[in-house]
């Protein structure tokens, strides 16, 4: 068995040329690598590489990792700007035993050393959002509590990835720009491990979107993957973690951000939970075409999907292309 499951709708084009590796024996690093680097290529993905919107000081810093859940190698980088594919930066960085985790200034120059292609990642339309952004925040200014102007922006669209090859490998995989606006050296959960992702062969792979600073407070992706070692089949684990943790966080803090997950176990069974409205996500397996479905969640904490229409598909293409009213 083979398969690939990853956040939001964007990830279908990466997945199924994932797929296209996999099906022909392809190792679970090489598939997983090619899937997001697809999707960091892309210009109209607002929060993923090329494109990716900016912090606060018009600068697009991205975080991105790379575990290998046979050997349990992490590599990630952390606030990197001016690079193609940071996913590529945190492969590599998994070989190192030590130094693996690079941020910043750190993170360029080994890139730069290892030759890694640089870009600049700010395009015209990514200013157009934040120009766009600077007038709505202080004309709001005045209304806007310090939490609200941290909400990830709505269709936000973090990266992550589960992934099995025939062997048995798994892989997890993300990358992001972050929150939009963020301070600059913020760092969400995708880059920390357990957080944005975990992947154990023995287990499954887990990935997570929403709010950085949540996710972390539930290290959630690895809660997933043990839960899944448990023998929880991965959508019972999935909702189970995302259902404690929204609850404790609702409990002791009042309020939950985004939390939004997908696991893959190792017979390349796969499960999804969240608790907002509009969780999309993309899977492959053997067994499946890539498929993109859109999630809802019950009162109970229980999610149900159903698959995109056409109609949703191209919609969401018009959104992501159509001309900034600025
Ligand atoms: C972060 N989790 O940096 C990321 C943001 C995200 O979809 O997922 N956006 O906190």
């Amino acid at each position: 068995m083979w398969g690939m499951i990853a956040t939001w709708r964007m990830a279908v084009e990466g997945i199924t040329k994932g797929a296209e590796m996999l099906k022909d024996g392809g190792d679970a690093g090489d598939a997983i690598e090619s899937a997001i680097r697809e999707v960091e290529d892309f210009p109209y993905y607002k929060s993923v590489g090329y494109g990716g919107l900016p912090n606060e000081e018009m600068e697009v810093e991205m975080d991105a990792a790379f575990m290998d859940g046979n050997t349990l190698d992490i590599g990630a980088v952390a606030a990197i700007r001016d690079f193609a594919n940071p996913v590529s930066i945190a492969r590599r960085l998994s070989h190192e035993k030590v130094n693996s985790l690079l941020v910043a200034e750190g993170a360029e120059k080994f890139a730069h050393k290892e030759g890694f292609e640089r870009k600049n990642m700010l395009t015209d339309r990514a200013k157009a959002h934040y120009r766009k952004r600077l007038k709505e925040m202080s004309a709001q200014a005045a209304v806007q509590t310090a939490s609200q102007k941290l909400k990830p922006y709505s269709g936000h669209d973090t990266v992550g990835m589960a992934c099995l090859d025939i062997t048995g490998k798994m892989t997890a995989a993300t990358s992001t720009s972050g929150l939009f606006m963020k301070k600059k050296g913020r760092v969400g959960d995708s880059p920390i491990s357990g957080s944005g992702f975990y992947a154990d062969s023995k287990k499954g792979a887990a990935s997570a979107t929403g709010l950085g600073e949540d996710l972390m407070k539930g290290c959630i992706s690895y809660e997933i993957v043990r839960l899944m070692g448990e023998g929880m089949h991965p959508q019972e684990a999935c909702e189970t973690a995302v259902s404690r943790l929204d609850a404790e966080l609702r409990e002791r803090r009042g309020e939950a951000g985004d939390l939004s997950l997908i696991a893959m176990n190792p017979k390349g069974e796969w499960g999804v939970a969240t608790n907002i409205e509009g969780f999309s996500f993309a899977v492959v397996t053997e067994a499946l075409e890539p498929t993109v479905y859109l999630v809802t969640r019950q009162e109970d904490g229980r999610c149900t999907y159903e698959k995109a229409s056409d109609e949703w598909m191209e919609n969401y293409m018009k959104t992501r292309m159509a001309p900034i009213e600025e």
